[in-house]
């Protein structure tokens, strides 16, 4: 779908219908200058795709992978099943539980094949914490994660109703 030269976050959506969270991340990624792309792949409408995307990700520069889905959410799991690129999952609302049978789903995974799982539609902190991941190998990635939180901490401290402290 959106592919940046260079990407190292591999996001891939169980539907279009999930693509909000996928935006969501991109935002974050793109403010801590840190390419990504993201794809549109099925784990059961297309099992085939997504082990090519698998097989290929890491020698095209993919460090860290965002798998969104609802419902039966297998995407994040099938796709770590076929890597040991780490995996972050994002469970999508909707469903019979509204997001609570996609979030046990991706994050009950068996051992032997792990799973990051963020909170349901949260794509900010997906992105995060592969910016995180990411950091580890990147000083600047680093600093700029670190001036984020300062400034998240600085617009707190100025909500007019902390006004004193
Ligand atoms: C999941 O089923 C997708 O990740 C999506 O959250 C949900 C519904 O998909 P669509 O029917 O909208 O394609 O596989």
């Amino acid at each position: 779908m959106t592919e940046s030269v260079g990407a190292r976050v591999g996001i891939v959506v169980g539907s279009r219908s999930d693509i909000a969270a996928a935006d969501k991340a991109v935002a974050v990624l793109d403010e801590l200058g840190v390419p990504s792309e993201i794809r549109v792949i099925s784990a059961h409408r297309a099992p085939e795709l997504l082990g090519r995307f698998a097989a290929a990700a890491e020698e095209r520069g993919i460090r860290v992978f965002i798998a969104i889905a609802g419902l039966a959410a297998h995407l994040p799991g099938v796709l770590a099943s076929q890597t040991t690129t780490p995996v972050i999952g994002v469970p999508m609302a909707g469903g019979v539980a509204d997001g609570l049978d996609a979030l046990l789903a991706i994050v009950q995974m068996p051992k032997g094949v792990p799973v990051a799982t963020v909170g349901v539609g949260n794509g900010e902190n997906a992105a995060l914490l592969a910016a995180e991941m990411l950091a580890l190998a990147d000083p600047g990635l680093r600093t700029r994660l670190e001036e984020r939180r300062r400034a998240q901490a600085a617009a707190i401290a100025a909500d007019p109703a902390n006004e004193g402290l």
